[in-house]
């Protein structure tokens, strides 16, 4: 692996480790975006136990009928807006973007285009961190991370969730003209896998951050400063839920780059199939917009055409992880026959005990619970059932909580002790830490997907009123509370590892970034690099399945899907 070379003055300042290939400036940018999710994370994981606690009978009868009280957070439902806002929004942005930044630099192995922006980037959404927080911290915004009229938050939240999300675009422009650099001085050449996947992951996310923008701008953020005094919640919940359906894929994508492209090589073998990587991204692109009404099936200001138009979409936008699966199946089949693996012990032939490599394995395995989960939930008549129950709650962490996550934590493993320079402190530990989140996971979505199916409510707080509506939701609410108590022992293992690392640790690091910097031997359709042409389509398809939901929302036409019937029932 060569170093990539100095290009302008400012990368002059070259870095301390060669061998690591990663320029200074880029090291800090990339390490404070770290820095920032991760602490961010301490606090929002800390939350998730004791939501758990608190919902299980078991601890509540311990504790004389009383739920037990939340950690620092006194109020439940600021308790659970910290959980979810800081777990599902600010430590995968911070995340998402410092690895974005660190795979383009490297992949593409030049610089990136304006070291300037990338930090003006960060600045806006580091103030819009603190906005938000401090909204949060001060108990003025129990809005949850969904956070959607009517209830609402002081403008401080809204404010700084919209500095967080305009920094994000200038760090996507940041990306995009590093890619137009590099396709300049490479014409004729495919682009790298991972970049070709992070940039296909911000033209999704800046298409699908519009709709929340607006719902944040044009209605919370007028209503929660007094200047607007009524809102319409049904079109806010539209114009999130543009949003809040591709913001899950924006979490998934960076996961999918591990899979795709840094898995094999720590397994020692090609991907299977580079081209149908393409597809499947290019794929989740295009469909992970148009699919959102799935979440608002059980809203009566939404037509029953749009319905099944936006239920059938999704099982579209999960082909693409088919043929993930699929292809990384086959992918990982190779690197298990290649270590002496038959038919069917490729599986246990894998390096089930490098925690890099067993983060991203034991992620798959959930992603596989979590996948069916939610083609369960993208059925209509499914939906009506488990809507709004624990069972939604089992599904989302298996799929972020579980395979993103745990992803994401193998992705630190190797890429804090690059940016610090030092080794992982402790190999065993940081084992320990993969093996407890993936049973704890298991064991926390099995107790709530369960005592959902059985009707428990999710967003409700049991624990203060003691009383459980059905007692077929006991056993297993106190197994959610169990999958708490491993979570708790992961979380406090996993800060150990990161924290030790930092500070102790004194070897210098060895290893490689796990990163292609070329792109595939055989040659792709150019087709795939035609972003024009693709974003026509997005805009298209979603002014197709969007526009007509947006009108009725705003009563534009009454009555569009439905002839002669009134519009939007609010
Ligand atoms: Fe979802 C609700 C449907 C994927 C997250 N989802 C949510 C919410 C969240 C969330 C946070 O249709 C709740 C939001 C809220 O608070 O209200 N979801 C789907 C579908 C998919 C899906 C169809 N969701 C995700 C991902 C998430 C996520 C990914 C986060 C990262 N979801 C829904 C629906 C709702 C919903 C409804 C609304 C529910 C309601 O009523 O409120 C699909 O994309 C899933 C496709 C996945 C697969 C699995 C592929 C498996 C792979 C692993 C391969 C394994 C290998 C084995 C190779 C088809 C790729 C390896 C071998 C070894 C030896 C290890």
């Amino acid at each position: 692996m060569e170093a990539v070379q100095p290009t302008s003055g400012r990368d002059s300042a070259y870095i301390r480790f060669p061998a690591l290939s990663m320029l200074q400036s880029e090291r800090s940018l990339i390490g404070i975006h770290m820095l920032i999710a991760f602490v961010a994370l301490s606090i929002g994981l800390l939350m998730g136990p004791f939501q758990a606690f608190r919902r299980s009978p078991f601890v509540t009868d311990a504790l004389g009928g009383q739920g037990i009280a939340m950690p620092i957070f006194s109020y439940y439902y600021q308790a659970l807006t910290v959980h979810g806002v800081l777990n599902a929004l600010v430590f995968t942005t911070f995340f998402i973007v410092g690895f974005s930044y660190f795979v383009t630099q490297r992949s593409l192995q030049r610089p990136l285009a304006s070291i300037t922006a990338a930090w003006i980037a960060f600045v806006l959404m580091f103030v819009g961190l603190l906005l938000t927080g401090y909204a949060i911290v001060s108990n003025q915004a129990n809005v949850l991370f969904t956070f959607y009229a009517p209830l609402l938050a002081h403008w401080t939240f809204y404010l700084g969730l919209a500095l967080v999300i305009v920094g994000s675009w200038v760090a996507a422009g940041v990306v995009f003209a590093t890619y137009a650099g590099w396709r300049k001085d490479n014409p004729g050449k495919a682009v790298p896998l991972a970049v070709f996947a992070i940039v296909a992951n911000y033209i999704m996310w800046i298409t699908a951050s519009l709709g929340v923008a607006i719902e944040v701008l044009t209605m919370l953020l007028p209503l929660s400063l007094g200047i607007v005094q009524t809102t319409d919640p049904q079109v806010s919940r539209i114009l999130f839920w543009f949003f809040g359906h591709p913001l899950v894929y924006f979490w998934l994508i960076p996961a999918y780059v591990s899979w795709y492209t840094m898995l094999p090589k720590q397994l020692g073998v090609g991907l299977f199939s580079d081209a149908m990587g393409r597809v499947a991204f290019l794929l989740l692109m295009i469909f992970s917009i148009p699919v959102g009404v799935h979440h608002l099936f059980v809203d009566p200001g939404i037509s029953e055409l749009a319905k099944v138009s936006h239920s059938l979409l999704t099982f579209v936008v999960a082909a693409p992880s088919f043929l993930t699966a699929f292809n990384l199946g086959a992918t990982i089949e190779k690197a298990g026959r290649k270590r002496g693996g038959s038919l069917i012990s490729w599986v246990w032939k894998q390096p089930w005990g490098n925690p890099l490599v067993a983060a991203q394995l034991c992620g798959m395995l959930l992603f596989i619970v979590g996948g069916i989960t939610g083609i369960m939930n993208a059925s209509f008549t499914l939906n009506v059932a488990l809507h709004n129950t624990t069972w939604v709650v089992g599904h989302f962490h298996m799929t972020l909580a579980g395979a993103v996550t745990l992803t994401y934590f193998g992705i630190a493993y190797w890429l804090v002790p690059l940016i610090r320079g030092r080794r992982l402190i402790s190999n065993r530990l940081a084992l320990a830490q993969i093996y407890t989140w993936f049973i704890g996971m298991l064991m926390f979505g099995a107790g709530m997907g369960r005592a959902g199916i059985d009707g428990a409510t999710r967003r409700t707080d049991l624990g203060a009123s003691g009383v459980y509506i059905s007692d077929l939701w006991v056993p297993w609410l106190n197994l959610s509370a169990l999958g708490g108590v491993v979570l708790l022992i992961s979380s406090i293992l996993l800060y150990v590892v990161l924290v030790g690392t930092w500070f102790r640790s004194t070897e210098p690091v060895e290893n490689e970034a796990p990163i292609e910097t070329e792109g595939p031997a055989s040659s792709t359709p150019a087709l795939f690099e035609r972003w024009g042409m693709w974003i026509a389509i997005i805009i298209i398809s979603n002014a197709i399945m969007w526009g007509p939901v947006l009108l009725q929302g705003l009563d534009f036409v009454n009555g569009f899907f439905v002839p002669g019937q009134p519009g939007a029932a609010r």
